[in-house]
């Protein structure tokens, strides 16, 4: 028969069991360093994948930027390319109202300076001690209350009225002209030279106020037409803005019904504040005259700098790039750069952003303020073909 222990002998196992117990399993000391061990695993693991995050969240914003950068030096690009366009001949023959109040020879003006330029087909406006190797703080991107003056042409003449509490300040301006669209319809016979008006084979497809280039290879005419939308005729007569010289005055001569017939246009980009409230590039066209038809085509851009490229030696290649303060002649501009400064609209960055950045040779300082977005310089060269050669 089995012995079975005494009940004393059962309870000094049992507590021997128990007194054994701790050693089987964790001391308090061993899961504190296991505690303190999985909690800086755990960290580690957490900034790795925050890091990650960070990573992918920035090469989104940045993807982002290039796409809206992209999008905006393409619309410039395409203007900058046309500037100058018009049709077959080189000179144009302004017959818009150069008396009238609304007349702005900075946006309108086409003439050569001297004689045997192409027509003006660019030009810009320089904002004060931003060119190359100068230094510009950001301390506003507020377009209202700042002084015309603040921006100049080599001429010393302000920004134009128009364009008064729309620049952001500390940003440059850039005017680009060229005729856009050809008319889907001729002219009807002969347009002699006194005639105020041209007959079409068809409706206009143009509206009242839109300005036409009229062009054969022996020269050109500039006006806004006055007839009404969708006439089948053109008509350079009298109201409108700027409006057109009197009748009286002929055109550059008489045109065959070989004529052709363009729209024509009057760009201006500038950074100005967008919907949003984000700093933009907005284009401004001139082509039916007035005060403009603005369009916002980037928002988070917060800079634009422009220089010229000048032939000094008539090759038709750039030799040398100046500001807009800085240009001896316009006709003699024969490519463009574009630097632009874009940011994120989200503060999304980890850190403070304390950087600078140079747009074609001219610092940019971020205000403090927007140091948590994402930003990224943007230049291209352009070269105007309708310039060249
Ligand atoms: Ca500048
Ligand atoms: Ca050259």
């Amino acid at each position: 028969m089995p012995r079975r222990p005494a009940p004393s002998a059962r309870h000094a196992s049992t507590g021997a069991r128990s007194r054994r117990r701790p050693e089987a399993g964790f001391s308090l000391i061993e899961l504190m360093i296991a505690l303190v061990v999985g909690a800086a695993l755990l960290a580690i693991v957490v900034r790795m994948v925050a890091a990650t995050l960070a990573t992918y969240r920035s090469d989104e914003y940045l993807a982002r930027l290039q796409e809206n950068a992209r999008y905006a030096l393409e619309q410039i690009g395409f203007d900058g390319r046309m500037a100058g366009f018009s049709g077959c001949a080189r000179a144009i023959n302004n017959l818009l109202d150069t008396s009238s109040a609304a007349y702005e020879p900075s946006l309108y003006d086409l003439l050569p300076l001297n004689v045997g330029d192409p027509p003006r087909s660019i030009s810009g406006w320089e904002y004060d001690d931003t060119g190359d190797g100068d230094d510009y703080a950001i301390t506003t991107l507020d377009p209202a209350g700042v002084a015309l003056n603040k921006w100049s042409d080599p001429g010393a003449n302000s920004l134009v009225d128009d364009l008064q509490n729309l620049v952001v300040p500390g940003t440059d301006v850039l005017v680009l002209k060229h005729a856009e669209q050809v008319l889907s319809v001729g002219a009807t016979g002969n347009t002699p030279a006194n005639a105020a008006s041209i007959s079409l084979s068809g409706a206009s497809g143009v509206n009242q106020n839109t300005l036409i280039l009229v062009s054969d290879c022996q020269g050109s005419d500039l006006f806004q037409n006055r007839a009404a939308n969708n006439a089948d005729t053109l008509s350079r007569g009298s109201g409108g803005s700027p409006g057109n010289v009197a009748t009286s005055t002929n055109l550059s001569h008489a045109y065959g019904p070989d004529m052709e017939i363009y729209t024509f246009t009057v760009v201006v980009y500038y950074i100005g504040r967008g919907a949003s409230g984000e700093p933009a590039l907005f284009r401004r066209s001139y082509a039916r005259g007035g005060a403009g038809e603005t369009q916002e085509i980037v928002e988070g851009v917060e800079n634009l700098q422009v220089v010229y490229g000048e032939d000094t030696n008539d090759d038709s290649l750039a030799d040398i790039y100046r500001p807009a303060t800085q240009v001896v002649n316009w006709g003699d501009v024969v490519s463009l750069r574009v630097g632009l400064l874009l940011r994120t609209v989200e503060s999304g960055r980890q850190e403070n952003d304390t950087r600078t950045y140079n747009l074609l040779g001219t610092t940019i300082t971020p205000r403090a303020e927007d140091a948590r977005r994402h930003r990224r310089v943007f230049t291209t060269t352009i070269a105007l073909r309708n310039r060249v050669g």
